[in-house]
């Protein structure tokens, strides 16, 4: 084992690992202790894995004297082999912040003030009980998160679905991963990962559309950057308008104007049919629906994509023969095309690519449809989005049933009179007032939502009762009328699944502070306060702590794509990271799914039945049944769609919105980090250079970005984005980044537009119109990193 030393601020990928196409990836073990601390004097090591993004590296957690120290990575972990990233390396000090929420509190006369767990789950329990007599279960709803734990989520969709049968229960995951599970859904029947990250060993091409895999996953970038660096190095393909450290790297780099991710797609789906850079084979034995995509796709030679995306038709062109001639290609996409109004459309189109050409389920050969929080594909899993737990298909009344009988509970309870609320709607019904209740668990919406000036106006209408389970007091608890105290990672037990499929164990560390309660247990009490019951009269759920719920999971999850049933604590404890579906078949985990061929789409099995990918609207399943009897992959084709909001002469920049390396969302954890603050502790804006001369901006002044839902005041940077197109980073909300004193304020989303993809309705964060103004000179460059696709110019 070698240990490498870096600078994680400046270096954020650290020191150079090279191996060779089909060789082991080296172990590079990354360590971060506080005080320069010999990690020989730490006291204990604890299991955990990471939680500031999807990747899902394992670590342990050093301890010392009852406090976290620190963290390792784990060498021998299938993820990572050790590798950290530089905002876990740092994050975990959030943790023993003084200013953690240790009682909860509840509002009195206008203002939060401390009171105790009796005090505060009263008023829960109250506020339900009133409304279910009165209202019924309708009038509550819960928005829940991907940074909880699956024993968590399982709970709580049992207490929503079966306890109290309500339809409106999402996750953050709507903002998130929405449409990676509704791509899957489209093209394979049911949610699930394909690929593995092991494919980054065997690709000879890697294709990232619109994923900054250097900023976000950045374990998953060292090993595409080790393979890089070795012997047959992969091409790679970046489709981002932004001159990302992917870009920087990228053999073809395409920069489309955003929103524009069909009209490529289809370019060079165009490209492999008429090139013959299919397999027909393969086509006709294991998918339905190649006529209509070849017609569709016809439509779009590349001069058409090149005029619609301001890209050059022969870079796409470049594109389409690597992507058409590779041996192995591995395919990557996040939000760049999620977060837009043709998400799934243009999501669906990538996994086309992999099943004309057959490159599914072989080493090399694999789609990752990202997750981007920690433990989004078990809100997921669970049914704490919306969907049913164990992937099942709220159309489906056989489904349903299996579950009422696991549950003990009358079919009819669960509801699936109509597709699960989304996030947005569910807003949408506070607004209107037919919501009296909302809790919300380990999410931030006030100031992860578009257009924050609206959802402000929700939280704090009289007509909706709103709970809030958080570390931390944020612009989401001072509006809320309870606040619960919650336990973090790091004090608690449970587990988790990255985006491919590998199922860790958390273990808890040191003990929460104060107060804060474990949320499972906070769900569990409020199960038994509420006096839910079987059908038996037994207490619902009946677990009682993570590892019955665990059990509980494992039979619910048994027979479905997501099996756990091979599973358990101990097996993690011993083995570290395994891949579902785990099961009597599959003892080990499963590397790769659909490898045969065989998708989970029987009409009698899989988890939806598809949308139309312009409306939404739901297939009825007969419709499902004439189309794909034999239950195979689906070729969606779908037609380009503008913007809906376009550029104009008072707005002519498109907004576009995203992360940075050195911050995880709004901040909670990250602004708490030292290292990690100084490293961007302000917001900004980027725009090019040339529209930066025309506007008379230079490096560092202050500019305001404007859209038709507000403004915002912050410095600017020059850096290598498209002409065109400004990039606002969304993580500064104003709870950690108050207004300016002259009242501005900073926060991308009081620009973003209240606007979904119409399938998966995941809201548009990559598309507005905006205008930026020079408001003033500067002091010198910018607060913004220098290392990433935030790099000035002068720096590349
Ligand atoms: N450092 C860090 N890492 C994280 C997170 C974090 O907050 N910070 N969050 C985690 C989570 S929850 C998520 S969801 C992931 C997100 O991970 P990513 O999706 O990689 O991150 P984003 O910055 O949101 O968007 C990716 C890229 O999309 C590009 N883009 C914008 N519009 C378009 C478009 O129309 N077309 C194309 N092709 N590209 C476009 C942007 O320029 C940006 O570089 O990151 C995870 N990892
Ligand atoms: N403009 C714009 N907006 C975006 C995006 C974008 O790209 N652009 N991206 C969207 C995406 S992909 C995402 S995922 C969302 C993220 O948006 P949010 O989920 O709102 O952001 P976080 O800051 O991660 O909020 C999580 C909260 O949970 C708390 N927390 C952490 N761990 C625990 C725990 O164990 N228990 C409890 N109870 N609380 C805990 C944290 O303190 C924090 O307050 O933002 C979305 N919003
Ligand atoms: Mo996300």
């Amino acid at each position: 084992m070698s240990g490498f030393r870096h600078h994680h601020i400046t270096e954020p990928w650290g020191a150079r690992t090279p191996y060779a196409k089909g060789g082991q990836w080296p172990e590079r073990v990354d360590i971060y202790l506080a005080d320069e601390m010999d990690p020989e004097s730490v006291d204990r090591w604890v299991r955990s894995a990471a939680v500031l993004h999807s990747n899902g590296d394992g670590l342990d957690i050093a301890v010392k004297d009852g406090r976290i120290v620190g963290v390792r990575g784990r060498a021998d972990d299938r993820i990572n082999h050790g590798r950290v990233d530089t905002k876990d390396l740092f994050g975990w000090q959030a943790n023993a912040s003084e200013d953690r929420l240790t009682t909860p509190l509840i509002r009195v006369g206008g203002r939060l003030v401390e009171t105790d767990w009796e005090t505060a789950m009263n008023a829960v329990v109250t506020r339900s009980t009133e409304l279910l007599n009165t209202r019924g279960p309708s009038s509550i709803g819960f928005y829940t998160s991907g940074q909880l734990f699956l024993e968590e989520y399982y709970t709580l969709g049992a207490i929503a679905h079966g306890a109290i049968g309500t339809n409106h229960v999402d996750g953050n995951t709507r903002l998130c991963t929405a449409t990676a599970a509704e791509a899957l859904k489209e093209s394979f029947g049911c949610d699930g990962q394909p690929g593995s990250y092991t494919d980054v060993d065997h690709a000879d091409v890697i294709a990232l559309f619109g994923h900054n895999v250097a900023e976000t996953q950045t374990v998953l970038w060292m090993r595409m950057l080790d393979r890089l660096e070795g012997p047959d190095p992969p091409e790679l393909i970046c489709v981002d308008p932004r001159m990302t450290p992917v870009a920087r790297m990228a053999t073809v780099h395409l920069a489309p104007l955003p929103g524009t991710n069909v009209a490529l797609m289809n370019a060079l789906l165009h490209e492999l049919v008429h090139h013959g850079w299919i397999d027909l084979d393969y086509i006709a034995a294991h998918t339905v629906g190649f006529d209509e995509l070849r017609k569709r796709v016809a439509e779009f030679p590349p001069e058409r994509a090149a005029q619609i995306c301001r890209v050059p038709a022969d870079a796409i062109r470049n594109a389409a023969r690597l992507i058409g001639t590779a041996d192995a290609l591995l395919s990557t996409v996040l939000q760049g095309f999620y977060q837009s109004h043709q998400a799934t459309a243009a999501a669906v189109q990538v996994n086309n690519i992999h099943l004309l050409r057959g490159m599914l389920g072989r080493p090399g050969c694999g789609v990752l449809q990202m997750n981007g929080q920690p433990t989004a594909e078990n809100t997921r899993e669970c049914g704490a989005d919306g969907d049913l737990a164990g992937f099942r298909n709220w159309a489906n009344d056989d489904h349903i049933d299996q579950l009422a009988t696991l549950w003990n509970v009358d079919s009819s309870q669960i509801p699936h009179y109509a597709p699960p609320t989304h996030a947005m709607q569910m807003f949408r019904y506070a607004e209107q007032g037919t919501l009296g209740m909302l809790w919300i668990s380990a999410t931030n919406p006030a100031a992860s939502l578009p257009e924050l000036a609206r959802i402000r106006g929700i939280l704090a209408r009289d007509s909706l009762f709103v709970v809030t389970q958080d570390m931390f007091r944020t612009e989401t608890t001072e509006l809320a009328d309870v606040v619960l105290p919650a336990a973090g990672w790091g004090e608690k037990l449970g587990t988790f699944t990255n985006a491919d499929r590998t199922v860790h164990l958390s273990e808890p560390a040191v003990d929460p502070p104060g107060q804060a309660r474990p949320d499972l247990d906070i769900f569990l009490d409020y199960a038994r306060r509420m006096d839910f019951r079987d059908k038996d009269g037994d207490a619902f759920p009946p677990w009682t702590d993570p590892e019955s719920a665990f059990e509980a999971w494992k039979l619910c999850s048994a027979g479905r794509p997501c099996d756990y049933t091979g599973l358990s604590y101990q097996m993690l404890r011993d083995r570290g990271g395994v891949q579902w579906p785990c099961n009597a078949e599959h003892p080990d985990g499963s590397e790769r799914i659909y490898a045969d061929g065989k998708f989970w789409a029987d009409p009698d099995y899989c988890e939806a039945y598809g949308k139309d990918l312009v409306t939404g609207a739901p297939l009825e399943p007969t419709e499902y049944r004439a189309m794909n009897p034999w239950g195979r992959a689906v070729l969606k084709a779908a037609e380009y769609l503008d913007p809906h909001e376009t550029p104009s002469t008072s707005f002519p920049f498109v907004l576009i919105t995203g992360r940075t390396l050195y911050h995880f969302h709004t901040r909670t954890k990250t602004a708490r980090a030292p290292q990690l603050n100084s490293a961007a502790p302000q917001p900004w804006a980027e725009v090019s250079a040339a529209d930066a001369r025309r506007l008379g901006i230079t490096e560092g002044d202050v500019v305001e970005v404007a859209t038709p839902r507000g403004a915002i005041q912050v410095q600017c940077r020059i850096s290598g984005i498209r002409d065109g197109v400004v990039f606002v980073p969304f993580h500064y909300g104003y709870w950690d980044c108050a207004p300016t004193a002259d009242g501005h304020h900073r926060a991308a989303n009081e620009l973003t537009i209240t606007d979904w993809d119409p399938v998966s309705k995941q809201p548009v964060f990559k598309t507005a119109a905006a205008q930026v103004r020079w408001i003033r000179g500067g002091t010198g460059r910018a607060a913004a990193p220098l290392t990433t696709a935030s790099a000035p110019l002068e720096r590349r």
